[in-house]
């Protein structure tokens, strides 16, 4: 066995006019409980240093882009990286990344994993970016990631940190099954996930009180059609009047449920995780090699 202890380091509510510094204080307390109980990794939410901004439609662009981060580590979040290195705890961050690239200035929906000794081991940026580009009639919020986000250019990444097989991916990424299959045929061992889910995302009732059962239903099946473990961490509670769903949790290769969260507010969650659980799966039912069929699954890339 090759145990990596995992933090699930769900969220409350993020306010509007909360700081990044005040946020951060909240993020190094998590650590530390996580630390405290044997952790060698804490897993943060999607864009967890500020509010789920783009449920409201701005039109001036600075006030947009003061939801971004220039440059990652930066001051505000320094601390963090700071307290991490000397707990050496490895830490996965989802922020809001406005970079200078390819001659423009490009905005993604991002997230990175920072290894024990404090370096940026593997960065990911959001493709699947749901809801839409302009805000809708007859939304109580809005839900505007692909007007302040472009899709993710850097594919699914998987690479070899702390031992691990580590993959990341970001919210609706999890429903997905093509997001799991890419880091599967990487051999991924664990991938992590951040959420912001609205529990009104579209205006059906009878959709939206399905809204947990399709959370866990998601990364279930993902982590048992790619015998991977899958770390799933909200953040939710009713920010700015909008209701997230939180049920963190940690699902093992056999898609099993092995922790969750039980409240809707900063909560550490946490788990030893046999990265060898997998092996078993990979080597019979989930054999890629031996029992995928490419030739057969054609239209999956050919739109
Ligand atoms: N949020 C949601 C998510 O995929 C959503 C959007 C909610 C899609 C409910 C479908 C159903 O979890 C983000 N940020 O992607």
């Amino acid at each position: 066995s090759r145990i990596m202890t995992v933090a699930a380091a769900q969220m409350g509510p993020i306010a509007r006019d909360e700081s990044r510094q005040a946020v951060v204080a909240r993020l190094i307390d998590m650590l530390r409980q996580a630390k405290d109980r044997g952790a060698d990794l804490v897993v943060y939410p999607e864009l967890c240093l500020t509010t789920f901004f783009p449920r409201w439609m701005m039109e001036d662009q600075d006030e947009v882009d003061s939801w971004f981060e220039r440059t990652m580590p930066n001051p505000a979040v320094n601390p963090l990286f700071e307290a991490a290195r000397e707990s050496e705890v490895g830490f996965c961050l989802g922020y809001a990344e406005l970079a200078q690239e390819d001659g423009g200035t490009r905005r993604f929906n991002t997230a990175i994993l920072v290894d024990k000794a404090g370096r940026v081991a593997l960065k990911y940026r959001k493709v699947h970016l749901p809801g839409h580009a302009e805000p809708q009639e007859g939304r109580k919020f809005q839900h505007l990631e692909k007007r302040y986000f472009e899709p993710g250019n850097l594919g699914f990444p998987v690479r070899r940190v702390m031992d691990a097989n580590m993959g990341l991916c970001i919210c609706n990424d999890r429903r997905w099954p093509e997001t799991y299959r890419v880091m599967g045929l990487q051999d991924v061992e664990m991938v992590l996930c951040g959420y912001n889910t609205p529990t009104d995302h579209v205006q059906d009732p009878a959709i939206n009180r399905l809204s947990d059962f399709h959370n866990h239903l998601s990364m279930q099946a993902g982590a048992y059609q790619n015998a991977t473990w899958v770390v799933g961490v909200a953040k939710g509670g009713v920010e700015e009047g909008s209701e997230m769903i939180t049920h963190s949790a940690i699902f093992a290769p056999s898609g099993e449920i092995v922790a969750q969260a039980a409240t809707m507010e900063d909560e550490v969650v946490t788990f030893a995780c046999d990265l060898e659980m997998g092996r078993k799966y990979k080597e019979t039912i989930f054999n890629f090699a031996a029992h995928r069929e490419p030739d057969a699954y054609r239209l999956i890339v050919e739109r």
